[in-house]
């Protein structure tokens, strides 16, 4: 059996499940409250030397990043396959995903907020428009590759969800857990509401983590 670190909150963790569950794979889920500062003792502490969530336990393994523990899975369960064969696809497919993995979700998650806090003497609405800000370009981004791509398949880049799915799918949930309105990027909406058609993606949505508890 898997073990996840993750919290209800947390897209990177919200990813790691949603490709679990695309997979078949069972796991147990650990909450960490990220909040409260669970990060800096425990097992996330003794297994990721970033204080992050996700941290996947494999048996003996340790993973740590949303991305690699996916193409982690990816490559232990190849059925169904998260990424596209061909390496341009790949590529385009990791482009995409890198806005909500890298580009994005480094800028919002707490730590990054606390520091605005912190240091800059950021007001609560100053974080949220900071949020709001990254979170906004990163829609943009992404509605725009969509509306750019050769093909236009019902999932991102394809006729099954994959790894961009995962990513969109878990920026979106960023955006609602920081009420950053998505609404008018269409074809990102499109492609999350067909994505939550799936047991995988709306089973596994934070808010049914916080409402729910974690996967025992
Ligand atoms: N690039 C990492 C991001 C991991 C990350 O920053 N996770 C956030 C939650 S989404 C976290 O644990 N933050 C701890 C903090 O901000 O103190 C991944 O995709 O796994």
């Amino acid at each position: 059996m898997l073990e996840l670190y993750g919290y209800w909150r947390s897209q990177a963790a919200y990813r790691v499940r949603i490709a679990m569950a695309l997979k078949g794979i069972d796991w147990r889920e650990h909450l960490v409250d990220l909040m409260k500062g669970e990060q800096f003792a425990g097992a996330v502490a003794q297994h990721n030397p970033h204080h992050t969530v996700p941290v996947l336990i494999d048996g003996q393994r340790v993973l740590t990043q949303s991305l690699a523990i996916i193409e982690y899975l990816n490559d232990i369960h190849p059925q169904p396959p998260l990424l596209p064969a061909d390496p341009y696809q790949r590529a385009k497919v990791r482009a995409f995903s890198l806005i909500a993995i890298a580009d994005s979700n480094s800028l919002v998650v707490p730590r990054a907020r606390k520091r605005l806090a912190e240091q800059f003497k950021a007001s609560p609405a100053d974080v949220t428009s900071w949020n709001n800000y990254w979170q906004t370009l990163a829609l943009a981004a992404m509605e725009k590759t969509l509306a750019e791509r050769d093909v236009k398949s019902p999932f991102c880049f394809g006729d099954a969800p994959g790894l961009a799915d995962i990513c969109l799918a878990g920026h979106v949930a960023g955006c609602q857990n920081s009420e950053t309105p998505f609404e008018q990027f269409q074809r990102v909406v499109e492609i999350n509401n067909r994505c939550h058609e799936l047991a995988a993606f709306s089973a596994n949505h934070p808010w049914i983590v916080r409402d729910k508890g974690p996967r025992a």
